[in-house]
C-alpha cells in the first residue's frame, strides 16, 4: 500500500515537471510537430513504468534488508506468477499500442507527402566533411561550407540525398524540422518537409544542417546554417545567386 502510494505520487509528480518542461523549443515544420508530439506522449506512457521501477527497487531494499545481526540467509525468492502475467499483459498490450501510434501512424504522417509535387527539390550530397547543394531547376548549388542554405517557408521541400562514392554514410538531420535520414554512398534517400516558421541559424542554432553520423575527425563540424524566410524573399535570393 505505501509503495503504490509513493508511486502515484513519484508518477504525478514527474508528469508534471515534464510537462512544464520546455525541451526542445517549437518545431518549424509540420513534421516536426507530429514528431514532438509522439516523443511527448511515449514519455507520458514512460514515466509511470519508470517510476514503478523504480519506487519497487526502493522499496523492496529498504522493506526486506537485514536486520542488525541477523546471519540467516534470506528466504528463497518464488516467482509471483499472477504479477509476472500482470507485468508480461501490460507491457505487450503498451508495445502494440505504440508500435501502431505514434509508429505506424507517425510513419503515415511523414511520408504522407511523397507523392506531392514539391515547391522545391534539393538535391544534397554528404562528402568528408560537408554538405553539398544543388536547387534543383534554379541554377543555384552551394559548395562552401560558409554558404547559407536559404530555404521558403510555408512550403514542401523535398531533400533528395546521398553521399559521394568513396566516402562513408553520414547522415542529414535538421533540428528545428526533427527530421532525419541517412546519407550512403551509391543509395538515394529522400526526406520531405513542410515549413511552417521563419528561422535564422544565429537566432536559432537547431536551424542547421548537421551530421549526424560519426564520420571521422571533423565530423562535428559537418553542418550548414539555414535560413528560413518568406517564399517572396527566397524567389529574390534566388534570382540573385544565379545571376
Ligand atoms: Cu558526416
Amino acid at each position: 500500500m505505501t509503495a503504490a502510494a509513493i508511486w502515484v505520487l513519484l508518477t504525478i509528480i514527474s508528469e508534471l515537471f515534464f510537462l512544464q518542461m520546455d525541451i526542445f523549443g517549437d518545431a518549424a515544420s509540420k513534421q516536426g510537430e507530429f514528431i514532438d508530439e509522439a516523443f511527448i506522449l511515449l514519455m507520458v506512457l514512460a514515466i509511470p513504468i519508470f517510476t514503478l521501477v523504480v519506487t519497487l527497487l526502493g522499496y523492496v531494499v529498504f522493506k526486506f534488508r537485514a536486520k542488525d545481526g541477523d546471519l540467516e540467509d534470506a528466504a528463497p525468492v518464488r516467482t509471483h506468477k499472477k504479477w509476472v502475467g500482470f507485468w508480461l499483459a501490460w507491457t505487450t498490450i503498451l508495445c502494440l499500442v505504440v508500435i501502431v501510434h505514434p509508429g505506424y501512424t507517425g510513419l503515415i504522417e511523414l511520408r504522407h507527402t511523397n507523392d506531392q509535387e514539391p515547391d522545391l527539390t534539393v538535391n544534397v550530397t554528404g562528402r568528408r566533411w560537408q554538405w553539398i547543394y544543388e536547387y534543383e531547376g534554379r541554377d543555384v548549388s552551394l559548395f562552401s561550407k560558409d554558404d547559407m542554405l536559404v530555404l521558403p517557408n510555408d512550403s514542401l521541400i523535398r531533400f533528395i540525398i546521398t553521399a559521394e562514392d568513396q566516402d562513408v554514410v553520414h547522415s542529414f538531420w535538421i533540428p528545428a524540422f526533427r527530421m532525419k535520414i541517412d546519407a550512403v554512398p551509391g543509395l538515394t534517400t529522400s526526406m520531405d518537409v513542410s515549413t511552417t516558421e521563419i528561422g535564422h541559424f544565429n537566432d536559432d542554432v537547431n536551424f542547421r544542417v548537421q551530421c549526424a553520423e560519426l564520420c571521422g575527425m571533423d565530423h562535428s563540424l559537418m553542418f550548414t546554417r539555414i535560413e528560413v524566410v518568406e517564399p517572396a524573399e527566397f524567389e529574390q535570393w534566388i534570382a540573385d545567386e544565379a545571376a
